[in-house]
């Protein structure tokens, strides 16, 4: 990536590379040219690393120390983004998701939920005591074949299924415009043997769910 310069009678304005708003503006040609690491406004230079952090921590594609329970040293994952604490805390706290959490010291990090099921991790996650209805947004043309086969995991660790349908709605339209809202029956589930956790951040967990749990909205 390079800066993008705009000039406007003789006086030079930076622009963010992602959304084109002014990062910084009225500077000679000199000081312009000079500007060689402002690529990015705040917002999406937050955005851009939180996206990177949650690459880094669910599937450690760059073999960071991660113990069996998904930690990364912090200072790890700092040098490997070339970030400062004060950036990553604030990434952290911000998530509109809470996708990422701290240790308590602070030291160690990781990915709160979404891990890649090659990682091996063991997370301890809570199991839920008092399953209920719970929702998973996804697109039409995968319908059929998840009432036939069931939800299954993927690359990830678990399927994940959603508490309200306004959740599932979003989840599903990562996908795609047409989205179809299927009802999962986690107390029967659970009745039958069937593990349900939910991660910190509130998303619920399941190592697969049959067909038979499964109904269209
Ligand atoms: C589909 C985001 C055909 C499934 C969200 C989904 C979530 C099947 C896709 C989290 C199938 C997998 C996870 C079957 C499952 N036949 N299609 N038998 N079984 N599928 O992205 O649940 O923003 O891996 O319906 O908020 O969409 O990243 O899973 O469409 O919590 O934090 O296969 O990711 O979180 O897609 O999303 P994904 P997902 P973040």
């Amino acid at each position: 990536m390079k800066p993008i310069i705009k000039f406007n009678g003789g006086r030079g304005a930076i622009l963010c590379n992602k959304c084109r708003v002014i990062i910084k503006e009225d500077l000679t040609k000199e000081e312009a040219n000079g500007e060689t690491n402002l690529l990015l406004c705040d917002e999406c230079f937050m955005k851009n690393a939180s996206r990177k952090i949650s690459y880094l921590l669910r599937h450690n594609p760059e073999d960071l120390k991660m113990d069996s329970e998904g930690w990364v040293w912090t200072g790890d994952l700092l040098k490997k983004l070339g970030i400062t604490m004060q950036e990553l805390t604030y990434i952290v706290e911000t998530n509109d998701k809470k996708r990422f959490a701290f240790s308590a010291d602070k030291l160690q990090i990781r990915a709160s939920q979404g891990h890649s099921e090659k990682l091996g991790l063991d997370i301890k996650f809570n199991e839920v005591q008092f399953p209920k209805n719970y929702y998973h947004g996804t697109i039409k043309v995968n319908v059929d074949s998840i009432l036939k086969k069931g939800l299954n995991t993927g690359t990830r660790a678990y399927v994940h299924l959603s508490k309200d349908v306004e959740t599932a709605t979003q989840v599903g339209l990562r996908h795609g415009k047409d989205v179809v809202i299927l009802v999962i029956d986690g107390n029967q589930m659970k009745r039958d043997g069937f593990m349900i956790y939910e991660s910190e951040n509130g998303v619920i967990l399941a190592e697969s769910v049959p067909g038979e749990y499964i109904k269209i909205k």
